[in-house]
């Protein structure tokens, strides 16, 4: 692949690697570090040697908990630079990329931070949570972009995972996160790649230093693709008035920016020489003008390319240093009602039943106290007993010798029993040698 820039890829945390997993397909030399050994495992178009495992102690993943997964990365530090120091060299810029709703991933501004050592341009990819996620998921996410907006990146583009469900509504649950990540990074790579102007002719070039200049332009980043039927427009003219909404619903990015904060941005239009041909020269202008209404000035950087046999207008646009989206702070608004009411439930004492009616209950018989025997014979006797439960009868039901002597009061009252324990044999010798037949 003939890219623009050279992008060494480093994905942090799973939606990281995974993402890096994508780019990696697609011919970029990507790397992923994670707190978790079991995520690394299935990142199949990543080597080995470039998958570092930087766990908190024994534990597998962050749990969602940025504290354990900043913790993680300083312990492993020295690793994870010496080996991210060897892979970015040659590189022309560096794309970090994560999921900020989890733990390990939400620590991208840290990682981030740490790689401007290398002294080569920085560029954040990252995905915010669904609605449907956590209220943990949210206020990681929130607290990640203000960090990485902080930070100052060369730029942050904002993946949202909510429209993945829009732009693929029928996708199959494992195909949910790879088609959306394959989707990603196919649409960036048709801007960092030089295929198309190769194959078409150019009337006005895109060059690498436009994009660049776009690309890192500081701030949030926005970029999408829209392709259009030939036969669904006459002029390239027909486009102006659907600019806006190109930028407002292409792709994956976030919604609701507010494009007059854009200092920079680019467009490109490929296109059949058909429609070319019965455009007026005055559409350069045209699409200028509305440029710099949308954006309130900023500066645009165009491309126009004839494509043989093409019967489609694909347009790509990018737009550089606009602000936090809307999107955001309606997440905002969301994560600090369910966070409220979570934090309450985490500060609430676990409730105990009330077992006050249980008080009273006894439910182990205390029973008379164990007699404390001092004969031998007791113990002969419990194996007697025991042996006559194996043969059906119970020791609890059989009389006891000395209970058949009360029972039969009066016949045997001259066996002397002394509230002593007998063998039965011994009993049945004692009864055979007091009673009168015996
Ligand atoms: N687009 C996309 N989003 C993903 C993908 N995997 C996870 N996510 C999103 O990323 C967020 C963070 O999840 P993970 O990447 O699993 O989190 P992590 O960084 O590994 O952090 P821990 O699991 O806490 O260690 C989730 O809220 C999901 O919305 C993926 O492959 N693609
Ligand atoms: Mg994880």
């Amino acid at each position: 692949m003939t890219t623009r820039l050279k992008f060494a890829i480093i994905g942090l945390g799973q939606c990281g690697g995974n993402l890096a997993n994508s780019f990696a397909k697609y011919g970029y030399p990507s790397m992923a570090v994670n707190t978790s050994i079991l995520d690394l495992k299935d990142l199949a178009n990543i080597p080995e040697n470039r998958k570092i495992h930087a766990p908190l102690n024994d534990t597998d993943g962050a749990g969602k908990d940025p504290r354990i997964g900043e913790k993680a990365i300083f312990s492993h530090l020295p690793n994870i630079l010496s080996g991210i120091q060897q892979f970015v060299s040659g590189a022309d810029a560096i794309l970090v990329t994560a999921g900020l709703g989890g733990g390990t991933g939400s620590n991208i501004a840290l990682l981030g931070n740490m790689l401007k050592r290398f002294n080569l341009p920085i560029v954040a990819l990252v995905t915010i949570p669904t609605n449907d996620e956590s209220a943990l998921s949210k206020v990681n996410a929130l607290r990640a972009i203000n960090r990485i907006v902080g930070e100052n990146f060369d730029s942050c583009i904002i993946v949202d995972n909510n429209k993945i469900l829009q732009q693929f509504p029928d996708s199959s649950l494992s195909a949910f996160y790879p088609q959306a990540n394959d989707y990603v990074v196919k649409t960036f790579t048709n801007f960092n790649s030089l295929s198309t102007e190769f194959s078409a002719k150019s009337l006005i070039s895109f060059d690498n230093e436009d994009f660049r200049k776009v690309l890192l332009s500081k701030g949030i980043l926005i970029f999408g693709e829209t392709e259009l039927a030939a036969t669904q427009i006459n002029t390239l003219d027909d486009i102006l008035p659907r600019l806006k909404e190109i930028w407002q619903t292409s792709g994956l990015m976030a919604e609701g920016f507010n494009f007059a904060t854009a200092a920079s941005g680019a467009i490109s239009i490929y296109a059949p020489a058909a429609i070319l041909q019965k455009t007026s020269s005055r559409f350069l202008n045209a699409l200028g003008e509305e440029f710099k209404a949308l954006t309130n000035g900023a500066t645009c950087y165009f491309g126009l390319y004839e494509v043989p046999n093409s019967t489609t207008i694909k347009i790509s646009t990018m737009l550089g240093r606009l602000t936090i989206p809307v999107r955001l702070q309606e997440m905002l608004i969301e994560a600090s009602s369910e966070g409220k009411n979570l934090t309450q439930k985490l500060a609430q004492e676990l409730p105990t039943l009330d077992i006050s009616a249980l008080d009273d209950m006894e439910l182990f018989s205390n029973g008379p106290a164990p007699v404390a025997h001092t004969s031998s014979d007791t113990h002969v006797m419990s194996r007697d007993a025991v042996s006559n439960a194996t043969t059906g009868s119970s020791y609890a039901n059989e009389p006891s010798p000395s209970q058949g002597h009360s029972n039969n009061a009066g016949k045997d009252t001259d066996l002397d029993l002394e509230n002593r324990s007998y063998s039965l044999e011994e009993y049945v010798k004692l009864k055979k040698s007091k009673s009168p037949a015996g």
